[in-house]
């Protein structure tokens, strides 16, 4: 049965499944969501009416949300790479981080870029203010958290890992991560040497010129 993913290969959700499905070399098949076909849209929004994306098609079943495709691959297609492990404290702890990654650095990356979208007059200076502060604190946290650690939760490339490495990328690029915190910067340089996120950093580099903040010329 082909696995089909609705995508965007610029999209910080989209290249956390695609580097799950790189790290296990699952074939399937890639849904392109272009912004200007309207046909993909379509079978987005029926498929799931909230239109966020990735959604993952494997036969008849429907699956929503990055973690959870992630999750859904793991058990359903595994390979060689276990991305959430079977000892079930340590997949807490991968999940943890998992959701540490989504909503404490993914979210206030998305509000800068989200908020450089809107006209001037509809600007939310103390939303991007409250996230500037968010992701400061994600990242002193992370520094400490990442001492000693290769990967997100400690010896093995996991979920978490899937979540970080899109999510630091971006985040750097609209609140740059400041010299002092070298753990993350480091842990950011491992994440885009492992050649998953490599890949997905390639096949997204065309759509640059798509980053509202203007893309910095480096990565
Ligand atoms: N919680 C969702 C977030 C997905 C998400 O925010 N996707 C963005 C692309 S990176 C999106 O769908 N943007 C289109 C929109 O917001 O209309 C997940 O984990 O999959």
């Amino acid at each position: 049965m082909t696995l089909k993913l609705y995508a965007h290969p610029f999209s910080s959700y989209c290249q956390k499944v695609l580097i799950a499905l790189y790290e296990n070399d699952t074939p399937f098949e890639f849904r392109m969501l272009a912004p200007e076909d309207k046909q993909a849209a379509a079978e987005l929004e029926a498929l799931w009416p909230i239109r966020k994306f990735p959604v993952l098609v494997d036969g008849g079943r429907t699956v929503i949300e990055a973690s959870i495709i992630i999750e859904h691959l793991q058990l359903h297609h595994p390979g060689p790479v276990r991305l959430v492990p079977e000892e079930r404290d340590a997949a807490l702890d991968v999940r943890f981080m998992d959701r540490f990654f989504d909503n404490y650095v993914s979210t206030p990356q998305q509000k800068f870029v989200f908020d450089s979208l809107r006209a001037a007059e509809d600007r939310d200076p103390h939303g991007v203010a409250e996230a500037r502060a968010m992701l400061e604190t994600a990242y002193r946290w992370l520094d400490d958290a990442m001492a000693g650690r290769k990967w997100a939760a400690g010896g093995d490339f996991s979920l978490a890992d899937c979540a970080a490495a899109p999510a630091l990328f971006y985040a750097d690029w609209s609140h740059p991560i400041d010299p002092a915190f070298a753990n993350v910067r480091a842990y950011r340089r491992r994440l885009l040497a492992r050649s998953s996120f490599a890949r997905a950093v390639d096949e997204a580099r065309p759509y640059r010129p798509l980053f509202p903040l203007g893309a910095p010329d480096r990565d």
